[in-house]
């Protein structure tokens, strides 16, 4: 099948997964899906997402620009995440899929080479908790002195035409230069399409950007049929001190413009700030299956995504259960000998004001956020850097 368009026993096969996963409440793992909706992809490479465009994921960090331009470059860079992060398994595969749930402590690693020899960035990602799943990733590069970290986890809300998804986490973005932070937090979503077995993901609500030096942008999102009438709306003010100094209105998989202040100035036609078609993505590059560690998800999981390629409902099961019952086993081991499962790349800090092992930045940029960050959180997933030279599997 390649186009989006579902065949009648695919429709029923769907309605019927639809079905199931009302009746389990949301849980989506607990539902078996049909192959077609399943991706060959896992949860924990979504973290790649975060920095497809190289360019734009340094360019806050260039040295000699006002704090509005930086803030403007952190902008462009988030909105540039968002079409791979929502729309490239419709544009790869014809819908929106399924991922496979990670097994913890499944790793993802790889790099990005943005110029000659030492000058790349480097993603860590692991997924942290498997019930519920939270994927935790580190992105750096020392060149640039950029460092972006964060976890991301859902929760899914079911009715019969949608599936509602709220998610929790946030991404840090460092930049060691100009010693300045921003904490960006995550949109709601929903999925569209779902009569016609032919789902898309829409983003909805409010996301929020707060900087260290000030700076506040409050995003909102809106799909077709709403005051725009286009998919994948969205509206971002960039406030200081209260203040709206600028806006920008668009399309994050399409175009946007950048206004003056709240962007109702008459005769203001806006000047172009993004294009997302017209944005290089670059690829990270991952070390052969081969030369894997057996954690890599990649590795980990070859057979069950050559069966999902395959469409081999028998071998998918098979496999997939092969790694389930893995997983129980060393659980019911651990448990035998009184140990836990010990993370990588990750810690986990309990972001509460006595604790003293509270990352003060991420803390401090909470706060500033107000009750409207509070959905952030309380527990902070931490990259650690030392874990992971010493356990570096991408020599
Ligand atoms: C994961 C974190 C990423 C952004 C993101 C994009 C799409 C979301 C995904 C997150 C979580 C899993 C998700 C998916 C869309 C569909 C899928 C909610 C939040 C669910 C599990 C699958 C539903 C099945 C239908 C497609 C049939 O940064």
């Amino acid at each position: 099948m390649s186009s989006n368009k579902a065949s009648k026993s695919q429709l029923s096969a769907f309605t019927s997964f639809m079905t199931g996963l009302a009746s389990s409440g949301g849980d989506i793992a607990s539902v078996t899906a049909p192959p077609f909706i399943l991706a060959p992809i896992s949860l924990v490479e979504y973290t790649q997402y975060w920095a497809q465009s190289q360019q734009l994921f340094l360019d806050a960090a260039d040295d000699g620009i006002s704090g509005e331009e930086r803030i403007l470059r952190v902008l462009r860079w988030f909105i540039s995440t968002l079409r791979g992060q929502y729309c490239s398994r419709n544009e790869s595969m014809g819908t929106e899929k399924k991922p496979l749930n990670p097994f913890l402590g499944e790793l993802f690693t790889g790099k990005w080479s943005v110029g000659e020899g030492e000058d790349f960035s480097v993603l860590a990602a692991e997924q942290v908790s498997h019930h519920p799943p939270i994927s935790a990733f580190g992105i750096f590069n020392d060149n640039k002195g950029v460092t972006a970290e964060g976890y991301f986890g859902f929760k899914t809300s079911i009715s019969a035409t949608t599936i509602g998804v709220k998610q929790f986490g946030h991404t840090l973005l460092h930049l060691k230069n100009q010693d300045v932070s921003y904490l960006v937090t995550l949109p709601a979503l929903h999925i569209e399409g779902i009569i016609y077995a032919s789902p898309y993901v829409e983003l909805e609500g409010h996301s929020f950007i707060q900087s260290s030096d000030g700076y506040k942008i409050d995003l909102s999102y809106s799909g077709k049929g709403y005051f725009s009438g286009k998919k994948n709306t969205f509206k971002a003010k960039v406030m200081k001190d209260g203040a709206v100094i600028n806006t920008v209105k668009g399309q994050w998989s399409g175009k946007s413009s950048l206004y003056k202040g709240d962007g109702k100035e008459k005769g203001d036609q806006g000047v172009p700030f993004f294009d997302s078609m017209a944005t290089d993505q670059q690829k990270l590059t991952v070390k052969p299956i081969e030369a894997q560690d057996p954690l890599e998800t990649q590795r980990a999981w070859a057979p069950v995504r050559e069966a999902i390629k395959e469409g081999d409902y028998d071998k998918i099961h098979t496999e997939k259960s092969k790694i389930e019952q893995a997983q129980r086993d060393l659980r019911a081991e651990e448990k035998e000998k009184g140990e836990s499962w010990q993370r990588k790349w990750f810690t986990e800090a309990i972001s509460s004001k006595e604790d003293p092992t509270t990352d003060a930045v991420y803390r401090g940029l909470l706060e500033q956020l107000g009750e409207e960050g509070l959905f952030v959180r309380d527990s902070n997933w931490r990259f650690s850097r030392d874990g992971y030279n010493s356990g570096n599997v991408h020599a």
